[in-house]
């Protein structure tokens, strides 16, 4: 009789959680029953890609960080406009590699070929940003499922809606806060910077410019400060890039916080988070021990990809990732 109990209250709470599928809950099984292989097939993608770029690892992960702090993870800055004012298209995007949207398409492609109009763009590039980051070396973990694409895509809904590279620790904090995440979130998050490029532009200001009495920025160390001089002299070519992280660029891994603390952080940003004394703790706890960091980034990618989803009835499943479906 107790098992029969048992085995009836299981059967509910696993009917309850279908149905809540549908209003508004994002779950990690979300496609159980209408593809249960998307995850393998998108993994089938991104690695492939992979093995022709390393960039596809920056490119996808930073990809998935812009669409959910503007418009919140909808594969809204996956759409192309014929005018130029998608959200693709504004001043911000210009570093965001081809590679992470190809593969997002490739991938969705692939899914498509198996069960049409059931899987977003938005849920293929959050497990596209979970697979790049194992593929690189980092941890990995369940990914939410179950947002749909957004309706709205517009360069001008970027502005303000992006860290930039010389935020202080109060910007940084509240326009993470913005989006719900945490200052460990933010600090966790902030490490996907162990892999990637930035142009010159981004920091000269920190090697040229930083004050009337002190060009070099401070807070950086100054053998760090030469090497970049070097890489990034005056007027450089506005196409070239440095490593984010110098000493391990293509492994995910927690030497980005042994960076800042040694006055190897690229940006104001970065840096910040090891300078300001509310972060420098779990700076440098991240940097003495991988696995915090892993556990955190871990964490906070799922809080991110939590970020203004559209679940239910709202927005579409798109079928072409760069165009609402007609
Ligand atoms: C904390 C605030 C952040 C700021 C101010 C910031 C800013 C930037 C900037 C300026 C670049 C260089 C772009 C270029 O010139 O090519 C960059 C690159 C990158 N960012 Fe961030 N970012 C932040 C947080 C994040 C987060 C949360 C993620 C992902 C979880 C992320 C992932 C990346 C990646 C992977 C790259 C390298 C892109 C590539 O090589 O193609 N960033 N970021
Ligand atoms: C933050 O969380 C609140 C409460 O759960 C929610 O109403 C709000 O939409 C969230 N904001 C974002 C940007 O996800
Ligand atoms: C990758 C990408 O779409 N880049 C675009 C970003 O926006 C500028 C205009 O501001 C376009 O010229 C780029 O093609």
């Amino acid at each position: 009789m107790e098992e029969v109990i048992r085995l009836y209250v299981t059967l509910l709470v696993v009917l309850m959680g279908l149905a809540g599928r549908g209003e508004g809950q994002l779950a990690e099984n979300f496609y159980a029953f209408t593809c249960p292989n998307v995850e393998a097939i998108v993994r089938q993608t991104v690695s492939t890609k992979f093995s022709q770029t390393f960039t596809t690892i920056p490119a996808t992960l930073r990809l998935f960080f812009h669409d959910c702090f503007v418009e919140g993870c909808d594969a809204s800055v996956l759409i192309a406009s014929p005018n130029g004012d998608a959200e693709k298209d504004a001043k911000d995007n210009l570093s965001l590699a081809g590679d992470g949207f190809d593969t997002v398409i490739k991938a969705k492609q692939a899914v498509e070929a198996v069960c049409p109009g059931v899987v977003s763009c938005a849920d293929v590039l959050a497990i596209a940003a979970r697979d790049v980051v194992v593929l690189a070396g980092g941890p990995s973990f369940n990914v939410e499922l179950g947002r749909r694409d957004g309706l709205i895509s517009q360069a001008s809904r970027v502005d303000g809606n992006l860290p930039q590279p010389e935020f202080n620790i109060g910007q940084l904090t509240s326009i993470f806060s913005k989006n719900n995440l945490s200052l460990i979130d933010m600090i966790a998050l902030s490490g996907a910077h162990t892999v990637g490029f930035s142009h010159c532009n981004r920091f000269a200001k920190r090697l040229y410019s930083f004050s009337p009495s002190s060009p070099v920025d401070p807070s950086l160390d100054p053998n760090y400060a030469t090497q970049l001089m070097a890489e990034c002299p005056q007027n450089v070519d506005p196409t070239i890039a440095v490593n984010m992280d110098p000493v391990t660029p293509n492994k995910f891994d927690n030497v980005y916080y042994q960076n800042l603390v040694a006055g190897k952080g690229l940006f104001t940003s970065d840096e910040v988070l090891f300078t300001n004394p509310a972060s420098q703790s779990t700076v440098k706890d991240f940097a003495s021990n991988p696995f915090n960091f892993n556990a955190a980034f871990a964490t906070a990618m799922v809080n991110l990809g939590r970020v203004g989803v559209k679940t239910g009835a709202q927005g579409q499943i798109r079928r072409d990732c760069t165009a609402f479906n007609s």
